[in-house]
């Protein structure tokens, strides 16, 4: 086992590089050409790969170091196998025994001379049509366009990046060989392109032809001025875009709008695969470059609902707020309509609750999959009793409504059907033994859900009496948090108001809600004549991950022979 040293390699023009990732440390074991840094200039990044297989023994760079061609990054415990296809340099370099094969051999490829273009010359002062190819960017033979920068119509500058092409280890922007207004392009996202592709076709500006003589030209192109060659990234590399790249900020629209992502080809492969959009990742690495934790972070962050991504927000209902969660991706946006132009309008803020609940709402529909039993129970009865007990007990102040006794007859339908008392854990159902029941109650601030805690072991007066401080509370905007929480099953009563059926959002955790609308007295056929009878009508909407049809029906028909006939209770 030898220990070996392992050097930047030739890099092409660059004279220095950044090193902005540091892919492996101390004691990993590394395969020949596997990736150990990437390094960066201003245009373009690349991965730096192993000359040789073995055991890392001790790094020697860091993240921010400066290195050049034949700085000791590594010094590895070689197990012998080493590249192939070594470079010169590396071939003769004797201390150095194994060389690092360039990621991209020939790192500088022939420095990528600046993009031909099909006219050789154009006539000064009058327009002609150019196409502008891929230029030489070495020993790539196909590379796959990751960016575009421009569109038809754009005007672009000499230098001015058009595209970003990719290979597996490295990426760089292709900058314009002429200045002119972008006619067609040739390539899309996706499309894989060498040596002589035609990426667009411009009306070049009266003859400014690339200086297509200057092939290495300004190679390491340090900063502000872009290249006048593409030079610099000929490496191979990839210039992630940054705010601050030159040819980035002079890019097109769309680039200019959202700020040119900074970040080497593997979080940028990584962000691909993950359908992060780069452009709205904040980079926290060494001048905002996305490092693999950004990408993680932002995946994380938009599945749990705290950011929504451009695409989101884009189709979300202005000023939607982004606990709801927007509106989903490939959905139109939503209608902006100025409202005044038809006539006059008055804006008011949504009040806090509405906010809320709103956006509890907006997340309980989207993602329960809703299916709502309407049916009708005969109370013709329970109504005669409801009356002689609120005349009995007139004395006593407590009014029994009808919304008591539905109260009641749920606890006994929950108990008979378990999974409509239960929440949903991930793959678990958590059944609960305990009967909480809320009620929808309408407030001058919009809706909240008071919980009656154990209906099951409170009478039908007790209930009322609770019932009714709880809606007057509710109406005063003074109920406790705890007295809206730990709910089991809802009911919504729009009884007192009017109406027949209607589809209750379920109040997530919970797995069903019943909505309750007023009663008539209907004609009903007794099996040898019609006769009157007070007909409530119920509208069961459950959760059809955890109950199906069959048991929603039975639940309401049970339901439904409960408030006929509250002695079935005792069955
Ligand atoms: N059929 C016929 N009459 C009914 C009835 C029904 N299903 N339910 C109630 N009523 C009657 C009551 O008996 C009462 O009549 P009287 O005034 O003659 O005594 C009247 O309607 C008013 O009842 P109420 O609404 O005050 O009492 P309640 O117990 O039925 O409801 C509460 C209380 C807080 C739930 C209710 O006031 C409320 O806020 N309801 C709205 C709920 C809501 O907005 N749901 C929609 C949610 S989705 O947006």
């Amino acid at each position: 086992m030898a220990l070996v040293e392992v050097k930047v390699p030739d890099i092409g023009d660059f004279e220095e590089v950044q090193v902005i990732e540091v892919l492996v440390k101390a004691g990993d074991r590394v395969a020949v050409e596997q990736s150990l840094v990437t390094v960066e200039s201003d245009k373009a990044s690349m991965e730096i790969p192993s000359s040789h297989a073995g055991v890392v023994r001790e790094l020697l760079v860091s993240l921010g170091d400066k290195v050049r061609e034949g700085t000791v990054l590594l010094r590895l415990e070689s197990d012998g196998t080493q590249a192939a296809a070594a470079s010169p340099a590396a071939t003769t370099s004797p201390a150095a025994p194994p060389a690092v094969s360039l990621v991209a051999p020939a790192a500088a490829p022939a420095p990528v001379a600046p993009p031909a273009a099909a006219p050789a010359s154009v006539a000064p002062g009058a327009p002609q049509q150019v196409q502008v190819v891929v230029p030489d960017i070495g020993d790539f033979d196909e590379v796959a366009v990751i960016e575009l920068f421009v569109q038809p119509g754009d005007r672009v500058q000499v230098d001015q990046s058009l595209i970003t092409v990719e290979s597996d280890k490295a990426s760089m922007e292709i900058p314009s060989s002429h200045a002119g207004v972008v006619q067609s392009l040739s390539v899309k996202i996706g499309d894989k392109v060498g040596k002589g592709s035609a990426i667009l076709t411009l009306l070049a500006a009266g003859g400014m032809p690339a200086p297509s003589s200057a092939p290495a030209a300004a190679a390491a192109a340090p900063a502000p001025a872009p290249a006048p060659a593409l030079s610099a990234p000929a490496p191979a590399p990839a210039p992630a875009p940054s705010t601050t790249a030159p040819g980035a900020t002079a890019a097109a629209p769309a680039a200019a709008d959202t700020g040119l992502p900074h970040a080497s080809p593997s979080i940028r492969r990584l962000a691909r695969e993950l359908g992060v959009p780069l452009g709205e990742v904040r980079g926290s690495g060494p001048k905002g470059r996305i490092t693999q934790d950004d990408v993680q972070g932002f995946v994380k962050a938009v599945m749990a609902g705290g950011v929504q991504t451009a695409a989101q927000k884009a189709a979300a209902p202005k000023g939607a707020p982004a606990a709801a969660g927007g509106a989903l991706p490939g959905l139109l946006p939503w209608p902006q309509v100025d409202f005044t132009k038809f006539g006059p309008v008055e804006r008011k803020d949504l009040s806090r609750i509405k906010k809320i609940s709103g956006a509890n709402l907006h997340r309980n529909w989207v993602l329960i999959p809703h299916v709502t039993n309407h049916d009708d129970a005969d109370i013709t009865e329970l109504e005669t009793f409801r009356i002689q007990l609120n005349k009995e007990n007139e004395k006593s102040g407590v009014k029994v409504t009808m919304l008591a006794f539905l109260i009641k007859a749920c606890v006994a339908a929950l108990k008979k059907f378990p999974e409509f008392n239960a929440s949903l854990d991930g793959e678990q159902l958590v059944l609960k033994q305990y009967f909480h029941i809320g009620f929808a109650a309408d407030t001058p601030n919009g809706l909240v859900v008071p919980v009656i805690r154990d209906a099951d072991r409170k009478g039908i007066l007790a209930i009322s009496k609770e019932m009714s401080e709880l809606a007057g509370k509710a109406r005063e905007g003074k109920l406790a948090p705890a007295e809206m929480q730990g709910g089991c099953f809802s009911i919504s009563s729009l009884g007192g108001i009017g109406g027949t059926y209607f589809t209750p959002i379920i109040n997530a955790p919970e797995v069903a809600i019943l909505g309750v609308c007023r009663s008539e007295m209907r004609p009903k056929w007794n099996g040898t004549a019609f006769e009157p009878r007070l007909v409530l009508p119920l509208s069961l909407s459950w959760d059809h991950r955890v109950i199906d049809g069959a048991a929603a029906a039975r639940f309401n028909a049970y339901l439904g022979g409960v408030l006929a006939d509250f002695r079935r209770v005792l069955l």
